[in-house]
């Protein structure tokens, strides 16, 4: 072959080559980041809505109008339910639980964080291990009809249809691509959270407990842990109202945690709270059933969240659930800065998913809780702790960063400053 026929044909064979490679994905699918792999099975579990048994944030044993969502009786279910929740396992076997380290513990009934950054993919390999059909379905993140995870006339059959309702010992293998419309926008910091949960019966399944957070991160974002490579801390908050009337297992708790499962009444709705007051929940046993939770905890039972002054802390907050999640999370001592608005104070609706930052300058142990006055009164309360300054250069250093945007600081280190077990080390400190 001439060298101008051979330089043409290589030139045609190189051309196919891209064809053939572009057209092998069809939009996100043409993505070649990395796959992150999660063995996620659904588990039914007993939960304790407040192992400690007891008002941490009162330090004292429930009373008054506390005990009517938490007393175990003849009529009552108390604190421990059985439900259904996404566990992480170490491999496709599903024996192993893959054990969680410590410092999530604070994650409570939640399902795994599921992370990448944009351009990866997660594939979940999921195995339901209930007695009820469920799935997964993930919030933003790209999907085909294969891996949707909702169950509703959507035209597709066969294949296409084995997501939505995976059944009791089933499995099914979730692909979640990450392009750039699931990562965070101009306005968004370098990662926000997404929600999953089973969508096969909506809302029986999520009041059942089958939910979990996806935290995506910009692309260049990820550290080497999957974490945002400019945050020091993550933390997921789960504000829901679990409606435990709703539950797949309302019956089976009444006959294993009742003490008198006959004489049980599901139907009691007695509008009036233990001093005879009105109130949105009032005391019968549909009231007692209402779980005014964060991550599945009542009354500060939580596991401690612990940060240190000057460092960069996320928070993704989250709620999911029936007309009752309306949510205005509030924290003490310390504020929040929201997509370029400082607050302490958010609001979400059900499947609303905040992401927004904190760089604590206020130590001690403070308050987190719904400022929806009827909810923090039923249980959703809690408490984070904020450690001292620990003088450490780097973190001064994002300190005094941080603080060139921040009229607040200019305060607080002064405060800092002054007292004498904390003499300033660093020049913007004065
Ligand atoms: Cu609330």
């Amino acid at each position: 072959m001439p060298k101008a026929k051979r330089y043409e044909a290589s030139r045609l064979i190189v051309m196919i080559m891209l064809v053939i490679g572009l057209g092998g994905g069809s939009g996100a699918a043409a993505q070649k980041g990395a796959v992150h792999t999660y063995y996620v099975a659904a588990d039914e579990v007993e939960w304790n809505y407040a192992p400690s048994g007891i008002n941490q944030m009162t330090g004292k044993p429930f009373e008054g109008n506390e005990t009517i969502f938490t007393e175990h009786g003849p009529h009552r279910i108390g604190l421990v339910y059985k439900k259904a929740l996404y566990r992480e396992y170490t491999d496709d076997t599903f024996t192993r639980l893959k054990p969680r380290p410590a410092d999530q513990a604070y994650l409570g009934l939640l399902g795994p964080i599921l992370r990448g950054e944009v351009g990866d993919t997660l594939r979940v390999v999921f195995k339901n291990q209930t007695s009820h059909p469920c799935g997964m379905h993930p919030h933003g993140v790209f999907y085909d009809k294969d891996s949707e995870g909702a169950l509703y006339e959507d035209g597709t059959h066969g294949a296409d249809k084995a997501d939505d309702a995976v059944p009791p010992g089933g499995t099914h293998v979730y692909i979640w691509k990450i392009p750039e419309r699931a990562g965070p926008g101009p306005d968004d910091p370098s990662s926000l959270v997404w929600l999953y949960h089973s969508h096969t019966h909506e809302m029986e399944d999520v009041e059942t407990g089958l939910m979990g957070a996806i935290i995506v991160t910009r692309r260049g974002m990820a550290g080497p842990d999957g974490r945002p490579k400019d945050v020091d801390r993550e933390f997921v908050s789960l504000f829901m109202l679990f409606d435990e009337n709703q539950s797949w297992f309302l019956h089976e708790n009444i006959q294993e945690h009742t003490t008198d499962p006959q004489g049980v009444k599901t139907t009691d709705l007695e509008p009036f709270d233990l001093q005879d007051r009105f109130s949105l929940f009032g005391r019968g046993f549909v009231a007692a059933n209402f779980k005014s939770s964060i991550n599945g905890y009542l009354y500060g039972n939580q596991p401690m969240m612990t940060m240190k002054v000057g460092e960069r802390v996320r928070w993704y907050v989250v709620t999911l659930g029936t007309g009752i999640n309306f949510h205005t999370p509030h924290w003490h001592g310390n504020v929040v800065l929201d997509h370029g608005h400082r607050t302490d104070v958010i609001a979400i609706s059900p499947a609303q998913m905040e992401t927004v930052d904190m760089v604590p300058d206020d130590p001690g142990i403070w308050m987190y809780h719904c400022h929806v006055d009827d909810h923090m009164d039923a249980g959703m309360i809690r408490r984070f702790r904020v450690l001292p300054w620990a003088g450490g250069r780097s973190v001064a250093r994002s300190f005094a960063r941080r603080a060139q945007n921040s009229v607040v600081f200019v305060g607080v280190t002064r405060r800092w400053a002054a007292h004498p077990l904390r003499q300033p080390k660093y020049k913007f400190l004065k």
